[in-house]
């Protein structure tokens, strides 16, 4: 077996999308040229980069080999320019935001992965779950005027069960029925309807049915089994947090996807990773949008590790979206990159700040040193300030018309 097995056996399968996607892509990558001339191609010092420029131009998909080229040039300016110039040829000069709020449900988590700072263990001091009626209040008294969406988010609770859920869902609604939820992860899934004896499939149509619209992309951690059976070893493995998520897509529920980098995985890994949620996209087509999760180890087990540096975060961003030619959206996560390297990420390849936020409690747990929330204001002025047009979106990636 060849470390890029995976990719290749699932290669027929992807094969009829494939052509369909080829004809999508061909449109919308057809001004990459445009964005990248070749005034700027020739001046890519990287012979490997200049070759992934050239296949772009002319509508070929990326290799595993070429991934890794990306993550080990030492053209990084020219990486971003690639990069920046597919993200032009779909949106030109826009960035996108949300005005959402992040409710972590509870902390209680059994599976105790070890880069994780937030979970706690049942019956310990500063564990919390909140009913549905609480959750519901927070929300009522969250700080952003026009909210439009909540990202729900918590750990796998042993003691709640299929009814929690649904009624969480239900009782937010009803508080804000205007308010579009993004809820649960793979892992939370797979959790629910273990516990409720129930497919994932049928859980999902039961939270939907409660109403769930989309779901994050938190809990992929990275597709490899050396890695999790190190670091996470009681969590889903990624065929399984990749079915849920093809179910998901089944039911018309919009997903996002994650990468969870720079602790222990390799640079083969990463890429492995990128090129499994390409063939899902290819297969199922309901990932929205990826994000880069860089570790933050404060507070965890791997505390003496130093965390990805700021160059690895950009390369990881740009090569996530030169692979991922078939999910549209890279977001550039503010809470994880902080601000600077936000902005910054929005040349390298990014069109998406996520949102408001209001009480990001993963990552600072972590350490993450950003504020716990952004206004919609200063979302607006980061873009402006990184050169670019503020865009306003809703959960499904529509534009929210100013009123
Ligand atoms: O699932 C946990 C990761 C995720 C750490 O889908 C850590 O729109 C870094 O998934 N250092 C939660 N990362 C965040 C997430 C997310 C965020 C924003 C938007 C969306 C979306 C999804 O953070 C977890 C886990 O993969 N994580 N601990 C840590 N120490």
């Amino acid at each position: 077996m060849t470390k890029w097995s995976p990719i290749l056996k699932q290669k027929s399968k992807a094969t009829v999308h494939g052509l369909r996607l080829k004809t999508d892509l061909m449109k919308l990558l057809k001004s990459i040229s445009k964005f990248l001339p070749d005034v700027v191609l020739d001046r890519i010092t990287d012979p490997a980069i200049q070759a992934v420029g050239e296949k772009l131009i002319s509508h070929e998909r990326l290799t595993p080999e070429d991934g890794l080229a990306c993550f080990n040039t030492k053209d990084l300016i020219g990486l971003g320019q690639i990069a920046s110039a597919v993200k032009q040829s779909r949106y030109g000069d826009k960035a996108f935001f949300i005005s959402n709020h992040h409710l972590n449900y509870t902390n209680v988590c059994e599976n105790k992965c070890r880069f994780c700072a937030f979970h706690r263990a049942p019956g310990s001091k500063d564990a919390y779950t909140y009913s549905p009626e609480e959750a519901a209040r927070k929300i009522a008294q969250s700080p952003v005027a026009d909210l439009r969406e909540i990202h729900i988010v918590g750990g796998c609770h042993p003691h709640l069960d299929l009814d929690y859920y649904t009624d969480l869902l239900e009782t937010l609604i009803r508080a804000k029925p205007s308010l579009k939820l993004k809820a649960f992860t793979a892992v939370e899934i797979d959790h629910i309807a273990t516990k409720a004896g129930i497919s994932s499939l049928d859980c999902l149509k039961r939270l939907k049915d409660a109403g769930l619209s989309a779901m994050p992309g938190g809990g992929a951690e990275v597709f490899s089994e050396r890695v999790r059976e190190a670091l996470f070893p009681r969590k889903i493995p990624a065929d399984r947090w990749l079915e849920i998520h093809g179910e998901a897509h089944s039911l018309d529920i919009g997903t996002n996807a994650t990468l969870l980098f720079g602790h222990m995985e390799t640079i083969e890994e990463r890429v492995l990773h990128l090129f499994r949620l390409r063939e899902q996209q290819d297969l199922t087509e309901g990932f929205k949008a990826f994000i880069a999760l860089p570790f933050h180890p404060e507070n965890t087990p791997l505390a003496h590790l130093p965390g990805p540096t700021g160059v690895d975060i950009l390369k990881t961003i740009a090569t996530a979206r030169l692979i991922l030619d078939n999910i549209p959206h890279i977001k550039a996560y503010w809470v994880m990159l902080g601000l600077k390297l936000t902005q910054t990420a929005l040349h390298f390849g990014a069109d998406d700040l996520e949102g408001t936020i209001v009480k990001e409690r993963i990552a600072h747990q972590a350490g993450a040193a950003t504020a716990p929330g952004l206004t919609r204001n200063r979302l607006v002025e980061m873009i402006q300030e990184a050169g670019l047009l503020p865009e306003q979106r809703d959960t499904f990636h529509r534009p929210i018309q100013e009123s």
